[in-house]
């Protein structure tokens, strides 16, 4: 059985590599929603609807694990998608925050992610929940995923778009941020050179995937068979750069479903 992952578009690849790394006989089933990002500015019911969509869809091939790899899409659908199945779903807010938590020294911890992200307050209550003394800074980063999505991440472009995204962080007394979006990942080099060496960025992909490979210990469902996974990648849109990407991100074998 496969675990089935998703996400508004190419974002949730950047958990898939952490999943291929720390669990590498797992089988991998992936839906984009590329036709319909990015999810960041649309309205929370119908990120609701759309994430209920893939869910339904990715469930037809019986998975034993739902991973709703997209921060704007946890915010405000996971407890929907927890009540709409029967195996475990995860999200990938709980997990950075946690690790946030365990990093910060200042207890000061900066949040970026989409506007519907920062809009929920999710990270700011999730952080709160687990040390009621952190001060949280949040800011959306809108430009960010438009982006990724068209797969200028190494670009020129992209470091001016990071500058000046960020620059209302700047001089504030962080000392992690957390990339609370997971098309970020794919900038964390720019981030980190306009962060400076002193802000540790928290990936919710390398969280993430360690929430997974706890849950499925402690259910009984870790992999112990397979050798050579067989992974399978789908997207709602044109896949030309979505197969692009994910080549770049996770090696020239991944195809991309028709
Ligand atoms: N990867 C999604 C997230 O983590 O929030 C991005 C959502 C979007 O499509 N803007």
């Amino acid at each position: 059985q496969a675990i089935a992952i998703l996400d508004s578009g190419v974002g949730g690849l950047t958990v898939v590599r952490e999943v291929m790394r720390q669990l590498p006989r797992e089988e991998i089933i992936y839906f984009g929603d590329t036709a319909r990002a990015p999810y960041g500015p649309r309205d929370p019911q119908e990120v609701r609807q759309f994430t209920r969509e893939i869910v339904a869809y990715l469930m037809q091939y019986d998975p034993k694990m739902i991973v709703i790899a997209c921060n704007t899409a946890t915010a405000v659908a996971l407890d929907d998608i927890r009540a709409m199945v029967d195996v475990p779903v995860v999200g990938v807010i709980h997990p950075g925050a946690r690790a946030a938590i365990k990093i910060t020294r200042s207890n000061r911890i900066g949040v970026i992610g989409t506007v519907g992200t920062i809009r929920s307050d999710a990270y700011r209550i999730a952080l709160e929940s687990i040390s009621p003394m952190v001060e949280v800074y949040s800011l959306a980063c809108p430009d960010f995923v438009p982006l990724v999505e068209q797969g200028l991440y190494r670009s020129e472009e992209a470091l001016h778009v990071v500058e000046r995204s960020l620059e209302p962080l700047r001089g504030l007394p962080l000392d992690c941020l957390i990339l609370g979006c997971t098309h970020y990942p794919f900038l964390a080099d720019s981030i980190s050179q306009v962060m400076g060496n002193d802000v540790r960025l928290i990936s919710s992909a390398e969280e993430t995937a360690r929430e997974i490979s706890t849950i499925l210990y402690q259910t009984g469902r870790l992999e112990r068979t397979v050798e050579l996974p067989v992974h399978r990648f789908f997207c709602s849109g044109q896949p030309v750069t979505f197969q692009t990407i994910a080549r770049q991100w996770l090696g020239n074998q991944i195809e991309v479903c028709p």
